[in-house]
């Protein structure tokens, strides 16, 4: 047993099947499955129809107004997130997978790793009545300036995001404060943290394609690499990123 129990996240979607135990699910590979076979994490999708309430099973109706698309009905969101929290003890952080979101950033993930419980609501609508929205009062999170056909994507962004980051889920020596703190760099000036982006990696063959590994990385001077490997995510980040290094 853990010391602590695992972090658990509850979705609430209309298509629980994304996040099924099939091998062919996301969140079935890699670091967030022996997370959770390690009792670090677990998750549990529900489907909102489950709380319809009608006989259809229908969460959704036309906009008042008019307009394309369904809205998500208040009661059904309202009736889930109520049975769903009931399933543990532990108050839920209630995050909405939504294009009006704040912005996911690492240092947003990094806030919701603390947490013990998170509760995920994810839809493939044109979007949930503004009331149900303001009872809940869910953190609002968006995954970026572009059109998704649902939340249930962000919902396996952030699980995956925020599970990489538990004590003991990265398989290597490397703890997960090792790792995010090697994407930080202190500016010598201001002394505030950066986020700059990675440096280019090489392997064998030494030369490829007629183009050479550079020279620095085959010198065997460990503090010109690391002095190499600063430069170039910096040189990198003004070049790609300079918000990174304005912000
Ligand atoms: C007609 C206006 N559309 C917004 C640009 C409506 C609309 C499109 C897509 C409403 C919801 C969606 C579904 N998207 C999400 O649920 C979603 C999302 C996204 O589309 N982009 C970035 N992050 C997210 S998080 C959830």
């Amino acid at each position: 047993m853990p010391a602590t129990p695992p972090l658990r996240f509850d979705i609430l979607t209309t298509f629980p099947e994304m996040f099924g135990d099939g091998p062919g699910c996301a969140l079935n590979s890699s670091i967030p499955s022996r997370a959770r076979a390690a009792g670090l994490v677990e998750w549990h999708a529900h489907n909102l129809r489950q709380w319809a309430g009608n006989k259809h099973n229908k969460t959704d109706d036309r906009p008042f107004g008019g307009g394309p698309g369904m809205v998500m009905m208040c009661q059904p969101v309202w009736d889930a997130v109520a049975a769903v929290e009931a399933l543990d003890a532990r108050p839920a952080a209630r995050i909405l997978l939504t294009p009006q979101g704040r912005l996911l950033t690492q240092e947003l993930v990094e806030g919701l790793a603390r947490r013990e419980r998170l509760l995920l609501i994810a839809g493939h609508y044109e979007g949930i009545d503004e009331r149900v929205i303001h009872a809940l009062d869910p953190l609002e999170v968006s995954l970026g300036d572009y059109v998704l056909s649902g939340g249930e994507l962000g919902a396996m962004i952030l699980i995956d995001a925020i599970t990489r980051l538990l004590p003991g889920a990265l398989g290597h020596e490397s703890s997960a404060a090792e790792d995010s703190f090697s994407s930080i760099t202190v500016d010598s000036k201001s002394g505030r943290a950066m986020r700059l982006l990675d440096c280019p990696h090489y392997t064998k063959p030494r030369e490829w394609n007629g183009v050479t590994v550079p020279d620095v990385l085959l010198s065997g001077d460990h503090g010109a690499v690391d002095r190499w490997r600063l430069e170039q995510r910096l040189a990198r980040t003004r070049e790609r990123r300079p918000d990174l290094l304005s912000d």
